[in-house]
């Protein structure tokens, strides 16, 4: 064992470039070709990889220090090396990411005409078969000169193939994944300029990183352009970040250009990445307004005259909440019946010869009243799950929301605190919020904040039917029409009034034992109106 000191390649020409990222820690086995530190001038990004397999010992350098071609970086390690120190500044490989602008060439004057022009790729300093990981231009695009045309990347550097001169995209020779040497024509363009000189010759610095840029049989040698960062998969040049940083983005399908760089001139680092992938990760699903509402997209009018309406916003509103809810939640519903005989015996009776006039008392405000009561006895109905679903969060009020039927499609306002509520208040509150629902004049926060909702179709009809769980809530009751039944006493059948109820509840907060139990109390309340009266 031996420790042998890596120093910069030859950065052809560049000096005082900035260490910006320090890709390995004292101890570290390496394998050769592994980025030890990564470079980067205002026109490039490179990495400088270790020139054999080892240990790194020591490293001499820190972020932010500025170093030239042969500066010592670290000290490693290396099997079989000799005992003493030694400086290999020319067995470092050099990391051609970086692009060294090609010589002015002398422009012969050229009548300004409009022509085609092949783009090809430049010196890439000794790389073959490098791979094509971007079209950043389509067929078509006017582009200016030095826009990027398209990315390349090996498996140390990142390059940008930018236009020479501005004009028209006529046509792209190759597509993402194929394999790229210098010299072939990867597009052609339509510009209108003076003819070119005819022979580029872009700068070759020994074994340095070369020019990117493209020249054409027919066009002037174009200036490179400064190293792009290419991006996954948008329009890169903006992005600063590493070969390995894009590496670790594409494997996890991170698109770069939502990630906050933290690194030096906000370069993005790995653990940058890391983080992002781990905060999407824990993220709560899409809001609701995020999900996409796809119909059909057969010609129906193959088979018969059909017409087409343009559905209301609170209809589409309503169809993106359901969809949403309907494909994150597993909801399970509960059915049962409560005898409200009594119940109604009592609104249609006492009841309603006690009350002010113009006020109306339906079965919803008995519903409304035995929800306030059971929800404070099953609070697990009265809650949300939390952000990363680890967590049930218990709301300390009863906010319930009522869906309305309105010519525009269904709105839901909220009757807040009903635990504090009796059933007169209900009866108000409930056809006063209607009104105003169906004539279009629910302020915005009469439907916020439902911890709760009830779904009555029993002024319509119907046996049952299965609402669906308004999220974040997580339990919905669905009322159908009371009809007249025969109910066994114990000894005779009787004639009673049922009403029958759903409970649609999210099975990853309620069990299924807990809503037939809240199912069966709200029938009790129900059945036995002094609870409520209470
Ligand atoms: N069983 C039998 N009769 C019932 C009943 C029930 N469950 N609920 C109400 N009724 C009766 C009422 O007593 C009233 O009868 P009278 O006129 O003889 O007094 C009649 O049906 C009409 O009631 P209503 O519907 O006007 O009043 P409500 O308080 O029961 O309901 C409201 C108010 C806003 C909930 C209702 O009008 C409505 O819009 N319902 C539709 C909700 C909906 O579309 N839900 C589907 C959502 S998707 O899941």
């Amino acid at each position: 064992m031996g420790q042998i000191q890596v120093t910069v390649p030859d950065l052809g020409g560049m000096d005082e470039v900035e260490v910006i990222e320090i890709c390995v820690q004292p101890g570290d086995g390496i394998t050769a070709e592994e980025a030890l530190v990564v470079l980067e001038s205002d026109k490039a990004t490179m990495e400088v990889p270790a020139p054999m397999d080892g240990t790194v010992h020591s490293l001499l350098v820190s972020i932010g220090d500025k170093v030239n071609s042969g500066s010592p970086i670290a000290m490693m390690e290396a099997q079989g090396a000799e005992p003493e120190v030694v400086s290999t500044p020319e067995a470092v490989e050099p990391v051609v990411e970086s692009v060294v602008e090609a010589p002015a060439v002398s422009a012969a004057p050229a009548p300004a005409t409009e022509q085609v022009i092949e783009v090809r790729v430049p010196d890439l300093g000794g790389l073959e078969q490098v791979e094509v990981i971007e079209l950043v231009a389509n067929i078509g695009d006017k582009l200016d000169a030095e826009e990027s045309l398209l990315i390349l990347e090996s498996d140390k550097a990142s390059m940008d193939i930018p236009v020479e001169k501005a004009g028209t995209l006529v046509s792209m020779n190759v597509a993402v994944g194929d394999k790229v040497n210098e010299g072939d024509v990867v597009a052609t363009m339509k510009v209108v300029s003076q003819a070119a000189p005819s022979a580029p010759a872009p700068a070759v610095a020994q074994s340095a990183p070369q020019a990117l840029a493209s020249a054409t049989s027919a066009a002037p040698a174009s200036p490179a352009k400064p190293v792009a960062t290419p991006e996954v998969q948008n329009s890169s040049s903006e992005i600063h970040a590493g070969p390995a940083v894009r590496k670790v983005a594409r494997e996890f399908g991170v698109d770069l250009a939502q990630v906050k760089g933290s690194g030096p001139r906000a370069r993005i680092l790995k653990e940058d990445v890391q983080a992002f992938v781990k905060q999407r990760v824990n993220a709560p699903a899409a809001t609701p307004a995020a999900t996409t509402i796809k119909g059909s997209d057969e010609d129906f009018s193959r088979h018969g005259d059909i017409s087409e309406l343009g559905l209301s916003k609170i209809k589409q509103v309503t169809a993106r909440n359901m969809v949403q809810s309907w494909t994150t939640i597993p909801q399970v519903t509960q059915f049962d019946e409560a005898d409200i005989t009594d119940l109604e015996a009592y609104r249609k009776g006492d009841m309603s010869s006690q009350l002010e006039d113009g006020v109306k008392v339906s079965p919803l405000a008995f519903i409304l009243k035995a929800c306030a009561v059971a929800l404070q006895k099953f609070p697990q109905f009265n809650s949300s799950l939390g952000p990363n679903g680890d967590t049930l969060i218990l709301k300390q009020y009863y906010n319930i929301a009522v869906a309305v039927d309105t010519p525009d499609g269904l709105m839901v306002p909220v009757i807040k605190q009903a635990q504090s509520k009796g059933l007169i208040d209900f009866a108000k509150e409930s056809s006063a919020l209607a009104k105003k629902a169906r004539e279009k004049k629910l302020p915005m926060d009469a439907m916020m904040g439902a911890s709760f909702t009830i779904s009555s179709l029993g002024g319509i009809g119907g046996t049952a039917f299965t609402p669906i769980v308004n999220a974040p809530q997580v339990a919905i009751l669905g009322v159908s029409k009371a009809a007249m039944k025969p109910v066994w006493n114990g000894s005779s059948f009787e004639p009673r009034l049922m009403l029958p109820l759903s409970v649609s509840y999210d099975h990853r907060v309620i069990d299924g034992a807990q809503a037939a139990q809240f199912t069966r109390y709200l029938c009790q309340l129900l059945s036995d109106i002094r609870h409520l009266l209470l």
